[in-house]
């Protein structure tokens, strides 16, 4: 495995109309979580990926399943919860700009998960852990799973990747900001979106976030900056990789997670640290170009056209 991802993903409806929800008759049914947007992402491109949850033992939950496992994820360590539905979401598009998100996801299935859910033997021959935010604001037994994990995967030397992902209609802004920090000092790579480093460090300045997070043990942290591109930050070099301007954003969600899956491709692929923040903007450039999370991700023949056409 090259990469492993703990977390919860959900059914995701989105109105076939725009405007207030209220209003909308039709849905369109999908999935989407940020740990398997990435790990999609990342079996997409030709690595090996696997994610651990929970889902409800119900037909989404079966239909969810056989999704991810169907874009190439290996789902070995999903467990179904008799007794938790699986979670939903639904994403109401305002306008073209503006997306609402909605959660349904208290008390999950995704939510119950716990220690007992992490399989140390899976774990440690993956190269890469890859965590975010959201999972530790599930519920208590999903924030002591994930410091569990990430402290497994550092005593057997994963790279700990960790998006922090803020959601503010989970938990509270000081538990967040606490648990967060803590989260960060457990990694080695840390990416966050420029907002969600002011978050956690009161400044916007991508150089200054970058240097808090190296503080706290991490060897690099990537900071995106939305359409200007992303900062990297390591101990001897930092700067800003631009990225290729797109003409029509149609779905922003899922844009950090499309870059995180390009990002990492780039490393597992042995590609500089620049080159492979140049990949995670291409893949997060491609994403924001398709409605839904997961269905813009490109393939491996996909990322070499829109590659050559950037450097043309
Ligand atoms: O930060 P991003 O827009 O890349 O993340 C989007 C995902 O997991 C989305 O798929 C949703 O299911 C979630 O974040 C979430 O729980 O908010
Ligand atoms: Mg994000």
């Amino acid at each position: 495995m090259d990469v492993v991802t703990i977390g919860e993903t959900m059914v995701l409806f989105t109105p076939q109309s725009q405007g207030q929800m209220r209003y909308a008759t039709n849905f369109n049914r999908k999935f989407a979580g940020a740990e398997t947007n990435v790990a999609i992402g990342l079996a997409k491109l030709g690595h090996k990926a696997g994610w651990i949850s929970r889902v409800g033992n119900d037909e989404f939950g079966k239909a969810m399943v056989s999704f991810v496992k169907g874009e190439g994820v290996d789902v070995s360590q999903v467990q179904y919860d008799r007794e938790a539905p699986t979670g939903l979401f639904f994403k109401e598009i305002r306008t073209m700009q503006q997306f609402r998100i909605q959660y349904y996801r208290n008390g999950s299935a995704a939510s119950r998960m716990s220690k007992e859910d992490i399989n140390e033997n899976y774990l440690k021959q993956a190269k890469i852990l890859y965590i975010s935010g959201i999972t530790p604001a599930l519920s208590e037994s999903c924030y002591e799973m994930i410091v569990y994990a990430a402290k497994l995967a550092k005593k057997h030397g994963l790279t700990v990747v960790f998006d922090p992902n803020v959601r503010r209609n989970l938990w509270s802004e000081e538990k967040a900001r606490k648990v967060l920090l803590e989260l960060v000092s457990y990694s080695d790579i840390v990416l966050p979106s420029v907002e969600e480093g002011e978050f956690l460090f009161g400044t916007k300045e991508p150089e200054e976030i970058g240097s808090e997070v190296l503080k706290r043990g991490a060897s690099m942290a990537v900071i995106k900056v939305g359409s200007r591109g992303a900062w990297y930050v390591t101990k001897d070099k930092q700067e800003l990789v631009p990225t290729v301007q797109v003409s029509e954003v149609k779905d922003p969600v899922g844009a950090g997670d499309g870059f995180c899956a390009g990002f990492l491709s780039g490393l597992l692929d042995g590609l500089s640290v620049r080159e492979s923040v140049a990949r995670g903007n291409l893949v997060g450039s491609i994403v924001v170009q398709v409605d839904g999370d997961v269905e813009g991700l490109p393939d491996r023949e996909e990322l070499g056209l829109y590659t050559s056409a950037a450097e043309d």
